[in-house]
């Protein structure tokens, strides 16, 4: 059995989106960042990185960064067909979930939400809040270029989309306004049957 290593409402809601897309057999064990369990001894004995998501798998491997986990469970649960065979469709799916998750992520929401990880002085977190909202609003743009007249990123649902959907959620949390394209595919989300399953730990 899987074991899988959530904080509700943080990125980590990509990969429960993932788990229940594949409908894999799976254990939750809540780390809830928001109470800092993320730091607890026990938790840093699985992922000393001290963050979420993290998947332990059967032979007692844990494995760390969205990406990764996403790659292994799209490879590990091929009937799933969330890997594409086209090398030129798996290059651009690293692509799309590396931008989303290193960079409106990482360089953008990262400094919208948490500031004060970074700077202590009200003026500093302002400015560094603006800057990250610069870096959301530029990547929104990107994201929906890249998605164009699709129903979903790259065509088809796949592991970008779901690193999308909780920089959407985000997006909309953070009072953003979604391109047009991107709000229609954040509805297509929220109507896929894994996001019903995964309702019940979506949010703190
Ligand atoms: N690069 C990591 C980023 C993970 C990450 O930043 N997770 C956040 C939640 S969205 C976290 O665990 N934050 C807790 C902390 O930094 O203390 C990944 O791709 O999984």
């Amino acid at each position: 059995m899987l074991t899988f290593f959530h904080s509700p409402g943080s990125c980590s809601n990509g990969i429960l989106l993932l788990l229940n897309e594949i409908d894999a057999d799976f254990d939750t064990r809540i780390v809830d960042i928001g109470l800092g369990d993320q730091r607890a001894d026990a938790y840093l004995a699985q992922n000393p990185k001290g963050k979420v998501p993290a998947l332990k798998t059967d032979d007692q491997t844990v494995l760390t960064e969205f990406q990764t986990i996403a790659y292994w469970l799209a490879n590990a649960y091929p009937d799933a067909g969330l890997w594409p065979y086209d090398v030129l469709a798996q290059s651009r799916t690293l692509e799309a979930l590396d931008f989303i998750v290193g960079s409106v992520h990482m360089r953008g929401f990262t400094f919208v939400k948490v500031p004060q990880k970074f700077l202590a002085d009200d003026a500093g977190k302002a400015a560094l809040q603006a800057h990250g909202r610069t870096e959301v609003g530029k990547g929104l743009l990107i994201l929906s270029e890249m998605m164009g007249e699709r129903d979903y990123l790259l065509g088809d649902f796949g592991l970008a989309d779901a690193a999308l959907f909780y920089v959407l959620d985000w997006a909309k949390q953070e009072g953003f306004m979604l391109p047009e394209n991107l709000s229609a595919c954040h509805l297509r989300l929220q109507q896929r049957p894994s996001f019903r399953k995964s309702l019940p730990l979506w949010t703190r």
